[in-house]
């Protein structure tokens, strides 16, 4: 029997942890554990027996890592199938009478993708597809793709595991203490992705122990309407003793997970320290337990790389103005691939409260694929809105869909058979909530009834390709009032028949309404309190206009959803501090609702790169002194962001796109200070090993080659050896450390240490944001320099 068949009536025990188990068998560090599967055959078919014997359903082959990056094509194929054989193996020699299956396990490559890493995404489902079909050639019965920490990366593996196999596919993500993966995703935004792109069980593994997992686990319950895998760790691991432990009993641990199917969940197992004993223990508890009946949870999103955005209760705001229609600026900065102008729209609609924005790239001149794939990636790295994909080119959609970072909205589908057979066949395959237009072959019909008519159609027609209503959002078209007087109410009458009599989600392009008329905002925002009450869950509307958000908040207010009135009364009160709605476009001092002191500023906290070094150019044109822009611009502006991350409210892709902005802005700088004659002494500089912060140490760099130094840069995360080795061959006098971080001053330390025998003669600087006086002193270096000028003024000292 397939195991998503067992899975619909029954509860699943999988496995526990694979790589203690190796450990105390004996295997050295560094060794990759997936060659034990050749070279101690034994060791690894008698782990997975005792897992098949302690009572599991599914083991886990030793594939975690059994991919192209880590291991060579040639020896990929003996690695995959001899771990496969193990599993079964131990499949037909276990004792239990239990179903058994065995998954083909695929972990993170250990790269980020693009553009916070250097692994491109397509590049990433080719290695993922690769593991995949060996897997499937040799034998595993399903696929679990597991320890995830990143969105993109779950994608991409999905995507492979989809694309290249027939095989049922399960998929957990490894969430921190916060509740979000590393990169930023919440458990909404992962259900959301992985629901829509058809996996068959999702959940979360690794990370914490049981307990900790709990809030995470009530998330997935609760919105998931796929079965529901839980295998937690056995607490955090800690070193004791030179060993690492685990704190959660087998006990604890079996008793907190069975609490946990009694919950819902319906896949458990374990991850990191818990043992046959663990399982033994889940195994004997949760056979007494009913498991809970699946239900579906209909509830309809899309989401970004963090946050999932739910419809159907409060209205839903959809940014217009990535849309050339009518805007010559918009249409020359397409031309020109102009994509800042493009990113400031995006930042100005999120500002002024959109929830959704629609990307629109569409003119005949241009190469819309590539454009539209270019601007939701650039688009995608420095907002966290979930996209709307709006183009009318299958080819741009299908694009665009595959590298978005989550689940997209989809503009649109219509009812002529040829959009339906180009659009569902996307929708099905990458998910995507997708707007639904109620014109067909024949037009736009004019009445009411012609248009949910239409309606009915479309939802016929997905219900054949496997799309389920939920996923389905109609727009009955708000058509040029001033050119017909009855267009609202046919709209209104369309609207209210999709959403009280076919029970479907609504959406419409409100400003239509009022072309042609005066005064429009007046017209189109009453015509959109008008749909409100009629029910309408989304609008793709114009976030600067002050009308529009007025009856948002208003209704908001009116209907409920708005405790004690705050959103409202925030958003009026912000009224009278800046009454104009301005636009994307204009500077920020002009928008008056940031409070960045600089447009330089804001350009690198949003990520900004080509903006950070435009108008950085633009400081020292007009005067400013390149190295003040580092120090009233640049460094704040990251200290703004390394803020918010501490805070959690900024996450590592933000922090990335920064430092690439901050990195184009100090670039900017750079170009106006030449260096000066080499002249004085060899200067060994370099970040710490394990520390990857370079801005601050290039900075240094700078400034000491401006005076004269001959810098040897040996770039970051250096190991002491490598910086002794440069102080003895060049004889330095001076060598300078950087460091960022608290657990990379102990690297620190160490290079001290070892430059104090190799190269006694040099002095030795040290400096970083985490470093002070006291620390220079404790770890025995000769000086500390709060900030780059510092550095060099002793390194003037000393050389004089
Ligand atoms: Co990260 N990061 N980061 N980060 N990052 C910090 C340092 C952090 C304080 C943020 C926070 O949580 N508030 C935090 C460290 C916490 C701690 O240990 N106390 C942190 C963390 C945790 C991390 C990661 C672990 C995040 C993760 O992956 N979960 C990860 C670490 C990876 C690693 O190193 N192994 C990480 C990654 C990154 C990015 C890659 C995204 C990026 C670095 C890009 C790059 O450098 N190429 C980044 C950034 C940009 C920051 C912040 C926001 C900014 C650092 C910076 O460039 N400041 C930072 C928060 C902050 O500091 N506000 C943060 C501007 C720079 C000019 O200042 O380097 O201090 P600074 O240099 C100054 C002086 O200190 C002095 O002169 C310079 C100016 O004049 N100075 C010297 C520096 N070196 C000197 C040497 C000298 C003399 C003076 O003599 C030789």
């Amino acid at each position: 029997m397939r195991i998503t068949e067992y899975l619909k009536n029954s509860i699943v025990i999988f496995d526990g942890g694979m790589g203690t188990l190796l450990q105390s068998a004996g295997i050295p560090s560094g060794e990759l554990p997936e060659r034990w599967s050749i070279s101690h055959r034994d060791t690894v078919v008698g782990i997975h027996r005792s897992y098949f014997d302690a009572g599991s359903n599914v083991v886990s082959a030793n594939t975690f890592g059994a991919n192209r990056l880590k291991i060579s094509p040639d020896e990929l194929e003996e690695v995959i199938a001899a771990s496969l054989s193990c599993a079964k193996e131990a499949r037909d020699t276990s004792v239990g009478d239990q179903p058994k299956w065995v998954a083909l396990d695929i972990g993170s490559t250990g790269k980020l993708l693009a553009p916070l890493g250097e692994l491109d995404f397509e590049d990433a489902v080719a290695i993922f597809a690769e593991t995949v079909r060996l897997g499937e050639k040799y034998g595993a019965d399903l696929i679990i793709i597991e320890t995830m920490n990143d969105s993109y990366e779950t994608k991409a593996a999905l995507l492979a595991a989809k694309e290249s196999s027939s095989l049922p596919v399960f998929v957990t993500n490894a969430y921190g203490a916060d509740g979000k993966l590393m990169t930023g995703a919440d458990p909404k935004a992962m259900i959301a992705l992985l629901e829509g792109m058809g996996a068959d069980a999702i959940g979360v593994n690794c990370s914490l122990g049981p307990k900790a997992l709990m809030g995470v686990v009530e998330q997935y319950i609760r919105y998931s309407s796929l079965p529901v895998i839980v295998q937690p760790n056995a607490g955090l691991p800690r070193v004791s003793g030179g060993k690492t432990v685990f704190d959660v009993s087998a006990k604890e641990f079996a008793a907190d997970v069975c609490e946990m199917v009694r919950m819902g969940v319906r896949v458990a197992g374990g991850c990191c320290g818990t043992t046959p004993e663990y399982i033994r223990a889940l195994a004997s508890l949760a056979k007494d337990v009913s498991p809970v009946p699946l239900t579906d949870k209909n509830i309809s999103m899309v989401s970004s790389y963090t946050h999932a955005v739910t419809f159907g209760g409060s209205p839903v705001l959809i940014g217009e103005r990535i849309n050339p229609t009518g805007k010559k600026r918009f249409k020359e900065a397409l031309r020109a691939n102009d994509m800042d102008y493009i990113l400031n729209e995006a930042l100005a609609e999120e500002e002024k409260g959109a929830h959704v924005l629609d990307v629109n790239v569409g003119l005949p001149e241009i190469d819309e694929p590539q454009i539209l794939t270019s601007a939701v990636k650039e688009l995608q790295a420095v907002t966290a809105l979930p996209l709307q994909i709006d183009t009318s080119d299958p080819v741009a959609m299908e694009k665009a869909l595959r590298i978005y970072n989550g689940k997209a909205m989809i503009n649109s589908v219509s009812g002529k058979r040829d959009s339906i057979e180009a659009v569902f066949p996307l929708v099905k395959k990458y998910g995507g909530l997708c707007v639904a237009l109620t014109l067909d072959e024949n037009g736009i019909p004019e009445t009411a009834e012609g248009r949910a008519n239409i309606a009915r159609r479309i939802l016929l027609a997905a219900e054949e390709y496997g799309i389920s209503k939920k996923d389905i959002i109609f727009d009955p078209l708000a058509m040029t009032v001033s050119a017909d007087g009855q267009a609202a109410l046919a709209t209104l009458g369309a609207l209210d028949i999709i959403k009280n009599e076919l029970g479907c989600l609504t959406s419409l392009g409100v400003s239509n309404v009022s072309f042609g008329l005066p005064s429009r905002d007046t017209v189109t925002s009453t015509f959109f309190a008008m749909a409100l009450t009629k029910g309408l869950s989304a609008a793709i509307m114009n976030p600067h206009s002050t009308d529009m958000m007025k009856v948002y908040y208003a209704f908001r207010a009116l209907s409920g959803l708005d405790e004690n009135c705050g959103e409202y009364i925030s958003f009026a009160s912000s009224l009278t501090e800046a009454p104009q709605a301005v636009s994307a476009s204009a500077p920020t001092a002009q928008r008056g609702v940031l409070s960045y002191e600089s447009e330089l500023q804001e350009a690198i906290v949003k990520g900004l790169k080509d903006r950070a070094a435009s108008l950085t150019e633009r400081y020292i044109a007009d005067g400013g002194a390149p190295l003040d822009a580092v120090k009233e611009h640049i460094i704040p502006a990251l200290n703004i962001v390394g803020e918010g991350f501490e805070k959690k409210t900024v996450y590592l892709p933000s922090l990335l796109m920064s430092a690439e902005a901050a990195k184009s802005a100090f670039e900017a700088v750079k170009s106006h200070i030449p260096a000066g004659e080499a002249k004085k002494a060899p200067f060994v500089l370099a970040t710490v090993k394990g520390d990857i912060h370079d801005i601050g140490k290039n900075i240094v760099k700078l400034l000491l080659e401006n005076y004269g130094f001959a810098v040897s840069d040996l770039g970051r995360d250096v190991p002491p050896e490598v910086i002794a080795a440069e102080a003895v061959r060049l004889n330095a006098p001076i060598v300078g450390l950087s460091a960022l971080m608290t657990t990379t001053v102990p690297a620190m330390e160490e290079t001290v240490k070892l430059l104090r025998e190799k190269a006694p003669q040099c002095k030795i600087i040290v400096g970083g944001a985490v470093l002070t006086e006291e620390y220079a002193k404790a770890i025995g270096a000769d000086k500390y320099a709060a900030d780059a000028m510092e550095a060099v003024r002793y390194a003037e000292e000393l050389c004089h």
